[in-house]
């Protein structure tokens, strides 16, 4: 059941603003990058970064997609060991000496990010992969970090971030679930 709202519309749109603008100020511009959404909400997501630094640099940043997906049968269930598996890729910008900056909905274990930084390599080396996510909700079980984080949540085993965007959920909405 619903515990709080995290982030309300206004404020996840400030989040991505300072996101874009942090993404251009890291990279001086944004010439060379790319961005690729993660599967689902990965997606909108992209999309509202490249509007936002169009907006701000009047370039448009190319995007791409990767669907990676937990075969979890049901999301409830405490799992080890399991592995992300890449079951479709849509990037049509070369990634050669790009760099690729790879956005989800939100950052737990590390794995669909170790995932995702396979996939790309597997299509071709970039020279660089930096990450940006929406929620960082902790409890990695990789070395992995986000270069651009919307809102450091820290949460129990116990509880799940729900992240509504409107191209999905009609609504933007971050909040938090206990189990
Ligand atoms: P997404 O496809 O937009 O990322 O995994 C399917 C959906 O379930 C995800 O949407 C994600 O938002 C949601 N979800 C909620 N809790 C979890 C979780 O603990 N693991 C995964 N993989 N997805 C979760
Ligand atoms: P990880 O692979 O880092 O364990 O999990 C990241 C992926 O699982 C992301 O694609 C994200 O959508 C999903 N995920 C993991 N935990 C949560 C959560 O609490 N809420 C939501 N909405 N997605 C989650
Ligand atoms: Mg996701």
């Amino acid at each position: 059941q619903k515990k709080t709202t995290l982030l309300d519309q206004a404020a996840m749109g400030r989040a991505l603003t300072r996101i874009a603008h942090e993404i251009v100020e890291k990279n001086k511009g944004g010439e060379d990058l790319v961005l690729v959404g993660v599967k689902t909400r990965g997606i909108p997501l992209t999309k509202r970064l490249q509007e936002k630094i169009l907006q701000i640099e009047g370039i448009t940043v190319p995007t791409g997609e990767l669907d990676i997906t937990l075969y979890r049968d049901d999301l409830e269930k405490v799992t080890f060991n399991e592995d992300p598996e890449l079951k479709a890729t849509k990037i049509d910008v070369e990634l050669k000496n790009k760099k690729v900056i790879l956005v989800d909905d939100v950052l737990y274990t590390g794995r669909t990010v170790r995932a995702a930084m396979d996939a790309v390599m597997d299509i071709e080396r970039p020279s660089q992969i930096q990450l940006g996510v929406l929620v960082d909700r902790g409890h990695r079980e990789l070395p992995i970090r986000a270069d651009y984080v919307g809102k450091n949540i820290p949460t129990s085993d116990q509880e799940i971030i729900v992240v509504q965007l409107y191209e999905v959920d009609e609504q933007d909405e971050v909040s938090i679930y206990e189990k």
